[in-house]
């Protein structure tokens, strides 16, 4: 069996015990383990002066973590500006919020060949490289640049955009030859794939070949590759059984214990201008304005741990949404109720699960997601005799497989408070059928069976 070498902008946090919390850490080390390789990226340390010059190796069992320390220009330029500043906002659609400058171009194309640079040697001829995430799109180049023929896949966690939104980007082509230097590119969704399509049909002189099964054969910039959806999902049947403990602990307690008996609706995301949280926050505050029966009868509890901290968009998005709670809760509260719990913190995977079941509703609406996982972990974690509603944007991935939840426009406020009202009086019956439903999806489509086909579609590679 030939060994994996993953590549991401962050290597998780080594100590699996604590957080390997993401799903996607938990995956990845699956498929580590299961083959054995490397996981390859930046430490999350920025040092002064220059990046770290090798890589810092710790081998587990089979598995070796390979990180470096990035220096701050490097931490400035590829991070913080192209990745951060420029392509995050690009593939969320946020063409306000973009920062176009070579300066930063340059240091994401510096940065991805040093990393190339360092993992290049650590490589063997027969192992599959999976590189992660938009931050990373040239690295397959720099490595093939470098002589590396291994097979080598990419998969996209954010949206990929329009080709008309993406060609707002100078050098878009070089982008997109930059990805077109792997075996094999992954999306979240069909709509992805086919904005990626439409970009090579109208954009490039190069040919698409769709097949049966919904992939796409590309033939561009003289090379053959792969394309094809494969929506990232959840350790299903371990976030069922954790919510199952977790609706009797201590935080679960606390928490229905603090609602005196009202309803509660939960959002929980990274504070991030694409989740579409100030939409949220007046939708909730329309709820309380259209049906009054509500006010001292629910709560809505937003959990939003920050991230990203140095880009000044971010600090703004925080800034904004302290004061429309603070404006929200000031003009509904009573003395014995606050509408809205803002919390800016981040809670391990058991009290959450715990916060999700006692949640009578999931009020997940970005703006622009590429899959949301959030969503699928709600519905996971609900009680199938008396589940909870899912409220979803139709611009998160997630809608695509997860029809039976209320699908809302996330800007339209009235719609979305009129989807809560109906989630809040859902009878029973209609409750369990549609969790029902969504749960066959998310059993059927878990995490292992996203990180197997992804994997299984590379072991074939190459495709030309
Ligand atoms: P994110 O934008 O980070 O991911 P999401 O898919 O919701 O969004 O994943 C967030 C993860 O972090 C979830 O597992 C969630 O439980 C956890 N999390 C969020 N807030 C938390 C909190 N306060 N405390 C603890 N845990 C918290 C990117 C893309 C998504 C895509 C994923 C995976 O933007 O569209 O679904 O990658 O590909």
């Amino acid at each position: 069996m030939s060994r994996l070498v993953v590549v991401s902008n962050r290597v998780a946090p080594i100590d699996e015990g604590k957080q390997a919390a993401g799903g996607l850490a938990v995956a990845v080390l699956a498929a580590l383990k299961k083959t054995g390789g490397i996981w390859f990226g930046w430490s999350g340390n920025v040092v002064e002066g220059e990046s770290q010059d090798e890589p810092r190796r710790t081998d587990v069992g089979r598995l070796t973590y390979a990180t470096l320390d990035l220096g701050r220009r490097d931490f400035e330029e590829y991070y913080n500006g192209f990745a951060n500043q420029t392509l995050w906002p690009l593939f969320h659609y946020r063409l306000g919020l973009i920062e176009v400058s070579r300066r930063t171009r340059e240091g994401y194309k510096r940065v991805n060949g040093y990393f190339a640079d360092r993992l290049a040697p650590l490589l063997r001829p027969d192992d599959m490289v999976w590189v992660h995430d938009y931050h990373l799109i040239p690295f397959g180049e720099e490595l093939r640049q470098k002589g590396c023929q291994q097979r080598m896949g990419f998969f996209l966690h954010t949206p990929f955009p329009a080709p008309e939104v993406l060609s707002v980007l100078p050098n878009h082509r070089e982008l997109i030859r930059e990805l077109c230097a792997y075996d094999l590119v992954g999306f979240h969704t069909q709509v992805d794939l086919r904005c990626f399509a439409n970009y090579i049909r109208f954009e490039t002189n190069g040919e698409v070949e769709e097949r049966a099964d919904g992939s796409m054969l590309i033939r561009a910039f003289d090379r053959t590759l792969l394309a094809r959806a494969f929506p990232i999902s959840i350790d299903t049947a371990n976030l069922e059984s954790l919510a199952q403990t977790a609706a009797r602990s201590r935080h679960t307690e606390r928490l229905k214990e603090s609602l005196v008996g009202r309803r509660l609706i939960i959002g929980v995301d990274r504070l991030d201008y694409s989740k579409g949280l100030p939409q949220r926050f007046q939708a909730f505050e329309q709820l309380l304005a259209s049906y009054q029966e509500h006010c001292n009868r629910v709560s809505f509890l937003q959990v939003a741990p920050p991230s990203r901290e140095d880009v000044p968009e971010y600090i703004a998005i925080r800034r904004e949404l302290s004061e429309l709670s603070g404006r929200i809760n000031g003009r509904f509260a009573e003395f014995d109720w606050v509408p809205i719990r803002y919390l800016n913190k981040s809670f391990g995977r058991r009290v959450l699960a715990g916060f999700y079941r006692t949640a009578n509703v999931g009020l997940v609406t970005p703006l622009r997601d590429g899959m949301n996982l959030v969503a699928k972990e709600y519905v996971a974690c609900q009680d199938p005799d008396d589940p909870g509603v899912l409220v979803l944007s139709c611009f998160a991935g997630a809608a695509r497989e997860l029809g039976e939840a209320l699908i809302v426009n996330p800007f339209d406020v009235e719609g979305v408070a009129d989807a809560l009202q109906r989630a809040l009086i859902m009878p029973q019956g209609e409750r369990k059928e549609r969790h029902a439903a969504m749960m066959r999806t998310l059993r059927a489509h878990d995490i292992g069976w996203w990180r197997e086909s992804y994997v299984d579609a590379l072991t074939r590679a190459p495709y030309g």
